[in-house]
């Protein structure tokens, strides 16, 4: 729980989303989706199937249709009640992409030039370094702002990004008055940066295609097998040094957050133990964490019309409050009113 923001009497508002760019990994769970079901009693949150920002790389059709409708009912499984949370799809609120197009014209070149995660994707897309890839944090800002957000829950690697947000709501704030409300990124302590398991020194990506991810819907057979196959070190000890031992360090991270177990409890439990006993432990314990979810996905799915109603109702939500913004940003701006 966030200590240096306490809910107001009216609540305060989050916003947070995630690609339909591949299937959910356990670094979106652990670095986003557990954090959000916390924060959901005390917070008037709003959780978003971000299949605007996904087409910056291209996506089969009928992949990413089904995968929205997947990660909604993973959503759902992983504890997010729609009764207490707006659950919602990108595209079904226009207001996005609209105030996305007007923050693009008060975000800097320079700045976005600069985002890692630009840099990161344009390598591995040389192929189409699209502008939707470059304007990216514009549209993300564009999310944020909207809903007059006061805390954006994220995994480390978006931290830059609503850093951005903030540098753009400011500005814009600067010169049209208070429009918009300042977010604070919130990011985990444990579970902030899930490595992949075969490359630790990179993050766990949905759309990586390698053996290094996990996915919330994988079978227990197949979680066991990927921890068996992590990559550790030539050394026998269970120590976190993230320099030294990325690949021990990441399983050490993946443990605790899935245990609640300090790194210190891990040293000493498995002191004097090869890897190969530590491996399989954390693919035991990770098994369990995502053996409800899985069970709780795959009934969701089958119900077509409960998630249609869910995601309708939530846009019907999403729209109302988003208009309410982008009507004052018009106004601000000297639009004529509609
Ligand atoms: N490995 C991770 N560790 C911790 N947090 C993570 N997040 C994603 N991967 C990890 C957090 O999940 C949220 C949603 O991210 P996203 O889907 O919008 O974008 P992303 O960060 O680009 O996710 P991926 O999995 O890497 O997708 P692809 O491969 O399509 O680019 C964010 O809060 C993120 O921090």
């Amino acid at each position: 729980m966030p200590d240096t923001i306490s809910p107001a009497e009216e609540k305060q508002t989050i916003f947070s989303g995630v690609k339909p760019s591949g299937d959910l990994t356990l670094g979106s769970y652990l670095g986003a989706l557990r954090n959000w079901v916390d924060l959901s009693e005390q917070y008037d949150c709003l959780y978003c199937i971000v299949d605007l920002h996904a087409i910056t790389v291209r996506q089969p059709p009928a992949e990413i249709r089904s995968r929205c409708l997947s990660q909604l009912a993973q959503y759902i499984a992983c504890g997010l009640d729609p009764v207490k949370n707006t659950l919602f799809i990108q595209s079904h609120v226009p207001a996005h992409a609209e105030l996305s197009w007007v923050l693009s014209c008060y975000t800097m070149y320079g700045e976005l030039s600069r985002m890692t995660q630009f840099k990161d994707k344009a390598t591995k897309n040389a192929e189409n370094i699209n502008a939707g890839l470059f304007t990216y944090p514009t549209l993300m800002a564009a999310d944020i702002l909207l809903y007059q957000t006061n805390l954006v829950p994220v995994g480390e690697d978006q931290k830059q990004h609503v850093e951005l947000t903030r540098d753009i709501a400011n500005r814009f704030n600067g010169i049209y008055g208070d429009v918009f409300t300042m977010p604070e990124p919130f990011i985990p302590e444990v579970g902030a940066r899930i490595m992949s398991l075969t490359e630790p020194r990179q993050k766990m990506s949905k759309s990586d295609t390698d053996t290094g991810c996990v996915y919330l819907l994988d079978r227990p057979e197949d979680i066991l097998r990927a921890f068996k196959r992590a990559v550790t070190d030539s050394d026998s000890a269970v120590r976190f040094d993230l320099q030294e031992k990325p690949g021990v360090s990441n399983l050490m991270g993946i443990y605790a957050a899935a245990t609640g177990k300090s790194y210190a409890d891990i040293e000493a439990e498995f002191a004097g133990q090869g890897y190969g006993a530590f491996k399989s432990t954390v693919g035991e314990a990770v098994v369990e964490l995502l053996r409800p979810i899985r069970e709780e996905a795959e009934r969701l799915l089958k119900d077509k019309a409960y998630l249609t109603q869910i995601y309708t109702e939530g846009a019907n939500r999403a729209t109302f409050l988003a208009n309410k913004t982008l009507r004052k940003v018009y106004k601000k701006i000297g639009f004529v009113a509609k």
